[in-house]
């Protein structure tokens, strides 16, 4: 079995069995037929006393090979082999490092004792993936770390560090960092003669209802929607209710309906969809990136500010650049008190907040960018301006230096034309907060070189965004998919729908909040023409009554000092107004008909992004839509969704409405088949 990922070394009496599975250890076919192999092996020889089970590379097994899923299971199954190595008559050691994720921990689990390095994380992500730990976590975790620890780690699938599982009695021992494997040999040798051998799954537990129903109510506003949080807070009181077996039947019907549901599969599907988004087609993946250590930023309103805290807290110095000493002032102040805020929160510390800080310098002269990698331009959305920075920039930037916009809508190749070095400039599109939100829109102008492309998508991935590369085009792929929902949602008010009606449908299917809510949130005002007297729409009324949003307290609803919502009574006699001056006449409008002229209006206008080649593949469009505005990752993203909907049923019902049909979703309809 020269090709097998197993390979096994007797050291003395113990049988040290590795395991190289690159990139993440996942516990492929191979890996499980070398393991059962190594069983047999140790099973066979007298002379092998304990087994010490490690692994090569970056990490333990970071969890059951996904790619597997849905595919005709091959022998042996960890639901088989863990138990098998619980009931192994010689002592097993588990020896963690890097990550124990998902069937990883549960094999350590299976094991008798688990030895970790400091560095190391353990936990059950499954829930992330739309599943629950299926080959026994649920029931032997709680078996270790108790009802509370076990409800948040599988609930919630956040890792835990070494140090807190030992302190949970979920690791043995600490290793020092470098002596892994040799503090497994010297707890071996220490174990090997003890008897009974302890196996998790003879653990008793008690109930504790109580913990169970506090967590569901804490965690009600979380989990809204999605299936499998609820399996496995299900899963983890069985495992307080009935004996082990029993349990295990339990967890692997919860397991069963979980797998072969659509929420999973929307969830696996982002899971690969999230990691493709970085692969740029047409460009080799060792192509000589840029180095990129020094970082400029011009302005430093909020979006200069939070564009600048993720290098900052990536360790990448920044110059940031603003015309005014106040406004420089402010917005260096903003992002000092943003640091702090997080450290009294406890997720940083005084150092890491002086370290960050320090890393910055505010400038009030363009000329100090002349020594930056890469610099952002993130003032106001206005060609000319633009332009005019651009050229400026030209000027002063060092050779080779990557000049980015941070335009929501503007042609990046009109920018780039205001220099000498097209070939340098491309888009850089983040998310408000930008510090916070995950997604980054990186716009590919007609001349921007591979090199600064490939350049700015590994340094996203430095700086925790999620990078889609988009095409120029109005909006790109985010804010363009939003256009049709929002003028469809205008249009619904005035034939009879109201901004409560049609922000529930979109809460109901999922999303953070609706059209009239996020227009609330964001600004009634932005893009608004400034003059009240002149009124042409429902937003130019809302605007010129001061009714701009949650800022003044009012806009699409009333709110009250909290920022709580209420329906707006103005609010309706303005649209009122507006539709008996335009004679439009009032009808009852259906949920439906929201969702085919607001939700199915953007798988249309995805479809026709995805003929423009102004996205690489139909799953970057998902991720953009789930890391940029909260679709509900359990629809996995407008064009997964389009194929859980059906598209005969999604032209069919743009049809009824009128719309032209994108020639690409007319062809997946005909064939009956998603994108
Ligand atoms: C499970 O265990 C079910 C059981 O309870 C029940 C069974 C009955 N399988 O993320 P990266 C690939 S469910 C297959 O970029 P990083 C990944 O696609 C599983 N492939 O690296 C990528 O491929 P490519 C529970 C996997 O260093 C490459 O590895 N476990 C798997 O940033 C590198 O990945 C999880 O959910 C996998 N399990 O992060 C853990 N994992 O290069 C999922 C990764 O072609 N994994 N790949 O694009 C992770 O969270 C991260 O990968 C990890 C490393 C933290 C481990």
């Amino acid at each position: 079995m020269s090709d097998s990922p197993i390979s096994t070394e007797k050291r003395g009496d113990i049988l040290i069995v590795t395991s190289n599975n690159p990139p993440v250890n996942a516990l492929g076919a191979g890996v499980r037929v070398g393991l059962d192999a190594a069983l047999t092996q140790a099973s066979a020889d007298d002379g092998i006393k304990a087994v010490v089970l490690i692994c090569a590379g970056q990490t333990f097994f970071a969890g059951a090979d996904i790619t597997e899923f849905g595919k005709p299971p091959v022998e042996p199954i960890l639901t088989d082999l863990i138990p098998k190595i619980e009931a192994f008559d010689k002592p097993v050691i588990a020896a963690i490092h890097g990550t124990a994720l998902g069937g990883g921990l549960e094999t350590a689990l299976g094991a008798h004792y688990r030895v970790a390095v400091p560095s190391a994380k353990l936990g059950v992500p499954e829930v992330k993936l739309g599943l629950l730990p299926g080959a026994g976590g649920t029931q032997r975790l709680p078996r270790v770390v108790g009802v509370k620890a076990a409800l948040e780690m599988t609930a919630k699938g956040d890792p835990i560090s070494a140090t807190q599982a030992h302190k949970w009695g979920l690791v043995d021992e600490l290793a020092e960092e470098g002596a892994l494997l040799d503090t497994a040999l010297a707890l071996a040798e220490k174990v090997k003669a003890i008897r009974p051998i302890p196996r998790v799954s003879e653990r008793t537990i008690s109930p504790d209802d109580a913990a169970i129903e506090a967590f569901r109510k804490e965690n009600a506003r979380k989990f809204r929607g999605f299936d499998a949080p609820a399996a496995n807070i299900a899963c983890v009181e069985a495992a307080t209710r009935l004996p082990f077996a029993e349990g295990i039947d339990f967890e692997r019907t919860e397991f069963m309906k979980l797998m072969f549901g659509s929420q999973s599969a929307a969830q696996r599907h982002i899971f690969f969809a999230e990691r493709k988004a970085s692969k740029i087609d047409g460009i080799a993946s060792d192509i000589a990136l840029r180095p990129i250590a020094k970082v400029g930023v011009i302005g430093a309103g909020t979006m200069g500010g939070g564009i600048t805290m993720n290098f900052l807290s990536a360790g990448i110095a920044v110059t940031i650049v603003e015309q005014a000493e106040e406004a420089l002032n402010r917005g260096v102040g903003v992002i000092r008190k943003n640091y702090e805020a997080s450290a009294a929160k406890g997720r940083l510390t005084t150092e890491q907040v002086e370290k960050a800080m320090g890393l910055l310098t505010p400038s009030l002269s363009l000329d100090d960018l002349s020594d930056c990698d890469l610099i952002i331009e993130a003032i106001f959305e206005n060609m000319d301006v633009k332009k005019e920075v651009f050229g400026k920039l030209d000027a002063i930037a060092k050779p080779g230096a990557i000049l980015a916009s941070n335009t929501s809508y503007l042609n990046v190749d009109e920018i780039a034309a205001s220099t000498s070095r097209p070939q340098d400039v491309l888009g850089m599109h983040f998310f408000s907060p930008a510090n916070v939100m995950k997604l980054l829109e990186v716009v590919r102008g007609a001349n921007t070189a591979d090199d600064v492309l490939a350049t700015v998508m590994a340094l996203a991935k430095k700086i925790k965004k999620v990078a889609v590369v988009a095409g120029v085009c109005h909006g790109f792929i985010g804010n363009r998919m939003l256009m049709p929902r929002q003028v469809e949602a205008n249009k619904l008010l005035m034939e009879g729908a109201t901004p409560e009606q049609i922000d529930r449908v979109h809460v109901e299917f999922g999303m953070p909040m609706g059209p009239f809510q996020m227009s609330d949130l964001a600004g009634v005002d932005i893009g608004w023409h400034r003059d009240p007297t002149r009124i042409e729409s429902i937003r130019d009324a809302l605007c010129a009554e001061d009714r701009w949003g949650q800022k003044k307290g009012a806009g699409f609803y009333d709110y009250d000092e909290k920022r709580n919502p209420t329906p707006s009574p103005r609010v309706a006699e303005i649209i009122e107004d507006f539709r008996s001056r335009s004679n439009m006449p009032k009808r009852e409008i259906s949920d439906q008909e929201i969702i085919e002229r607001t939700l199915y209006t953007m798988v249309n206008e995805g479809a026709m992004i995805l003929e423009e080649g102004m996205a690489q593949r139909a799953s970057d469009v998902d991720v953009v839509w789930i890391y940029g505005y909260g679709w509900p990752v359990y629809r996995g993203g407008p064009m997964f969704w389009a194929g859980l909907e059906g598209t005969p049923k999604i032209v069919e019902g743009l049809k009824k409405h009128g719309f032209t049909i994108s020639p690409l979703l007319a062809e997946k309809a005909e064939k009956n088949e998603g994108f």
